[in-house]
């Protein structure tokens, strides 16, 4: 992600005095040359970044606002033409998913489908990577977990299974198709004219190029050779939760004149990330994406259910019911992490938040038991629980009772805090109540 480019961008804005020299303004200059080469961003996108700024802030006087907002702007100035996801005029819109083997094709397929969903649209998945059997199944699986429709059909070539999945999309209103294809270790001829062929045949609107991020130069290589070959219109960022510096995302689309389009922020199906420049500018320059947050919650939370909820909080009457009713409401937004990276300022706190495995935590995993153990009155009432309660759902969840103690006083403290959280001075309340907690205690 952009942890690193981003505090040290901070860093080096910090360093800038106002009306300081232009040997001051050198020194910054060289510091950023140094940080952004460091972080994989390619040399030549890094000389046009340092000489626009030097430009813009000679233009308009040196000073903190103004290396920041003449980085700011060179950042825009990179990411210009990057657009999100455009439907064709006549659905179905096609898009054609490629790349080299183990990119993240079939996962970004059905992440983008499951964000395409989340926005209302009848979306199919079509496996169309005939290389190994294992990948059709890979995607029937994804796509089953996310209730999204797949089309497969046996004994057919990978051309004239893309056309019948075509057909039957255009006969069943669907809005989007997105096909899988096969990949490969390496680019060759008979991978470039299969993947030529099928997007003449599906007429893809789109053709999505999958970069894992941890490639560095040799996948933006590769994608400059599929560009060349069959034409790319988008890049998917994959695996962008494990690149740490984050660099080949501010030179990728400068280095082979494709814009990114989506990033992929973990490995479930709810992280991808739409990547729009001025949210991406926002993050890189410490000011979150506070507008990709609210869309991902408001869209993954009913309306009214979250006023219901707040109004139970705020009274002090959250359930265990409503408890497993959130937790699947967070883990449908995706990682911590991905999440945390779109506050702005969360520091140390993020930091601690960010390792919060919804899926594997302990103490989640506990909870959860301990709730499906739990009759529906005890649900609802939690005062109710006295000690032959707790000794029948310690038995029936395979715990202890001190287990059972501990998830208990641990929901009590969620719920304590979520009602602090809901009052006028909720937030503040809650970072002092964080401040002097050992947040290693919450993993
Ligand atoms: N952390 C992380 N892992 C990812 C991401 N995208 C994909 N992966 C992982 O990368 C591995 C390969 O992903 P696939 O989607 O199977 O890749 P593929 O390109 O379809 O691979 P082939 O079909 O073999 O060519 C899987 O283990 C995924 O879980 C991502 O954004 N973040
Ligand atoms: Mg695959």
């Amino acid at each position: 992600m952009f942890d690193t480019l981003t505090s040290s961008f901070k860093g080096i804005v910090n360093k800038i005095r106002f009306l300081d020299d232009e040997k001051a303004l050198n020194r910054s200059l060289d510091e950023l040359k140094k940080v952004l080469l460091k972080n994989d961003v390619y040399h030549k996108v890094v000389k046009e970044i340092i000489a626009q700024v030097e430009i813009e802030c000679k233009k308009n006087g040196i000073g903190k606002d103004s290396f920041a907002n003449a980085l700011k702007d060179s950042l825009n100035a990179i990411f210009s033409g990057t657009y999100g996801f455009t439907y064709a005029p006549k659905p179905p819109t096609i898009v054609l998913m490629v790349g080299l083997q183990g990119s993240g094709k079939t996962t970004s397929s059905a992440k983008l489908a499951n964000y395409l969903k989340l926005r209302g649209k009848k979306v199919l998945l079509v496996g169309c990577d005939l290389q190994r059997l294992a990948a059709v199944e890979q995607l029937r699986q994804l796509a089953s977990e996310i209730e999204v429709d797949f089309y497969f059909k046996e004994n057919l070539d990978s051309i004239k299974l893309a056309r019948e999945s075509i057909r039957f999309a255009q006969d069943s209103s669907y809005d989007v198709v997105i096909v899988d294809t096969a990949g490969r270790l390496a680019i060759n001829t008979e991978l470039m004219s299969e993947l030529k062929n099928l997007k003449s045949e599906v007429k893809a609107n789109e053709t999505f190029y999958v970069l894992d991020s941890l490639s560095g130069q040799d996948a933006v290589r590769s994608a400059d050779t599929f560009n060349k070959e069959i034409g790319l219109s988008g890049v998917v960022l994959s695996k962008f939760d494990s690149d740490s510096k984050g660099g080949i995302a501010l030179s990728v689309t400068k280095q082979i004149n494709v814009p990114i389009r989506f990033i992929g922020s973990g490995e479930k199906v709810a992280d991808l990330d739409i990547f729009l420049p001025e949210r991406i500018v926002g993050r890189l320059m410490g000011a979150g994406d506070i507008a990709g947050f609210i869309e991902k919650t408001t869209i993954v939370v009913d309306e009214k259910q979250a006023k219901q909820i707040t109004q139970k909080i705020k009274k002090g009457n959250f359930t265990f019911t409503d408890f497993l009713n959130q937790l699947e409401s967070i883990k449908k937004m995706g990682s911590m992490k991905s999440l945390i990276s779109m506050m702005p300022g969360l520091g140390a706190m993020g930091d601690a938040l960010k390792n919060v495995d919804i899926d594997n935590s302990v103490e989640i995993k506990n909870l959860k038991a301990m709730v499906s153990s739990m009759t529906k009155k005890e649900r609802e009432n939690p005062s109710i629980l006295n000690g032959s309660r707790k000794k029948r759902i310690a038995k029936g969840c395979g715990l202890d009772v001190s287990d059972i103690n501990r998830s208990l006083k641990q929901f009590e403290t969620a719920a304590k805090m979520a009602k602090q959280m809901s009052s006028p001075n909720g937030v503040k309340n809650i970072m002092n109540m964080v401040k002097g907690a050992n947040l290693n205690k919450m993993r």
